[in-house]
């Protein structure tokens, strides 16, 4: 009933918007080339012409697409009918507050995994303003789906200190039950989806979610709008998921928003190893989408672009957009590389010196007199206060009980999970001295 419904639906609007073109396309292409005419309509190229120049296109003569900026390095904005208006000076200073908080946070949680305390982080340096900038410009309705180095986009949605924590202590608190890697977030509220490893999985996964959303929409026009914001590295491009899932969503005309952080680096492998063609944003115009290239140290840049996406993501019952947000990845990747192995720390220390979405922010503050040194420092010790009050809180409190290691596959344990459950049994009451029992939540109990 439900799946007949949905098909009417998706029929009923495949009607109303793109297919009522492209059938129309289609009847007239089977009318043959017309006697005479200048265009050709082949059926995979319905609006080009005729010519007898030969020439190829060459990626290489054209223009590099430009980068959308609203504020300069010295927090100045370049064109003031950009002046920030739609948001106040407090909204501002959250977002400003947040980006600090992740950047802290970053600090304290590598050094922690360099002492042991933690086995594995990743740090988001440089590219706070792409994911508090961006996140700024969504609603709570919006879904969203990210990679890994989007502390931003959670913090900016009201994840909290202790749900950070917990999950990076891997503690019973953790909503995935201590079954990831530190860093794959994930909460049902604010509607993020967890974090995987295996890179671009998310994105087609985000189409997907788009056109459910689209498929939501028709049948409930009451419902409010929404659309899918989907975050990846440039290096996850390169990734079949990547290219499936931006041609899908421009043939099904998706409500999405795609988030591409070019950050120069897949690990060890710069962006001139990664491809020719000019960035990610050129496959977006390649798949038919609407593309803008911003420059991610600017957050406001970042704010006004994914606000002027989602816009276009919702029109005409919905579309695809790509953002490809530029910035530099300042960091090491995680904790388990030394970049300074394949790249000169001078090139790092220059970019760390050249630009920053923090410090550009935080010149624009100062320059309308929301900020100066006093407010800087004392944010600065707060913030690392309830950092590790969590920190210190998170790192104490148990790990999820011994079951969790079987729940949440089905509904209720298999046999097989049942006589596997036993096994394990068994074998620590054999061996209770050879694991820490009790710093699970309820001991061997708890199994
Ligand atoms: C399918 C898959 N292949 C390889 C990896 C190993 N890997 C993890 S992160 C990464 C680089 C990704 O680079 P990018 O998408 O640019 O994100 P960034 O780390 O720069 O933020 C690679 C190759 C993986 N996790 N999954
Ligand atoms: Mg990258």
């Amino acid at each position: 009933m439900a799946s007949s419904l949905a098909g009417r639906c998706i029929a009923r609007s495949a009607r109303r918007h793109s297919s009522v073109k492209v059938s129309n396309v289609r009847w007239s292409s089977s009318i043959s080339q017309r006697p005479g005419s200048d265009h050709v309509r082949f059926p995979g190229a319905v609006n080009n012409k005729f010519t007898s120049d030969m020439s190829f296109s060459r990626p290489s003569t054209l223009p590099a697409m430009a980068t959308y900026r609203v504020m300069d390095s010295d927090g100045v904005i370049v064109d003031k009918a950009h002046e920030p208006t739609d948001v106040s000076n407090e909204e501002i200073l959250t977002w400003y507050k947040n980006m600090l908080t992740v950047n802290i946070m970053d600090i304290i949680m590598f050094e922690a995994q360099r002492q042991g305390r933690l086995s594995f982080y990743m740090v988001s340096a440089g590219e706070e303003g792409i994911a508090v900038g961006s996140a700024s410009a969504l609603t709570e309705h919006d879904v969203i789906y990210c990679q890994y180095r989007e502390a931003g986009v959670f913090q900016q949605r009201g994840f909290t200190l202790k749900q950070f924590m917990s999950q990076l202590f891997s503690n019973k608190n953790d909503s995935g039950h201590g079954r990831n890697m530190p860093v794959h977030y994930g909460l049902q509220h604010p509607r993020i989806f967890t974090i995987s490893s295996p890179l671009a999985t998310q994105i087609p996964q985000a189409t997907g979610s788009a056109y459910a959303l689209k498929v939501q929409a028709l049948q409930n026009p009451n419902h409010p709008s929404r659309v899918v914001a989907c975050y990846f590295g440039e290096g996850a491009a390169s990734e079949g998921d990547f290219h499936a899932a931006l041609n899908m969503a421009a043939t099904r005309s998706c409500p999405i928003v795609f988030v591409c952080r070019n950050n120069g680096f897949a690990i060890s492998t710069p962006t001139l190893e990664q491809y020719r063609g000019d960035g990610i944003a050129s496959r977006g115009v390649g798949y038919g989408i609407d593309t803008i290239r911003v420059d991610g140290n600017d957050i406001f840049a970042m704010r006004e672009a994914t606000k002027e996406a989602r816009r276009m993501a919702l029109k005409d019952g919905g579309r695809p957009v790509l953002i490809e947000a530029m910035s530099y990845r300042v960091s090491h990747h995680s904790t388990s590389d030394d970049s300074f192995a394949y790249r000169a720390r001078v090139e790092v220390e220059d970019w760390k010196r050249r630009d920053n979405p923090i410090i550009r922010l935080r010149k624009w503050l100062e320059n309308k007199g929301l900020w100066n040194e006093e407010l800087e420092q004392q944010t600065r010790k707060d913030l690392r206060a309830d950092i590790l009050k969590e920190f210190n809180a998170a790192e104490r409190e148990k790990k999820p009980a011994l079951k969790e290691m079987f729940t949440d596959v089905y509904e209720t344990l298999t046999e097989e999970q049942e006589a596997q459950r036993e096994e394990l049994r068994k074998h620590l009451q054999k061996y209770p001295e050879e694991y820490n029992l009790n710093s699970h939540d309820g001991g061997i109990k708890g199994l």
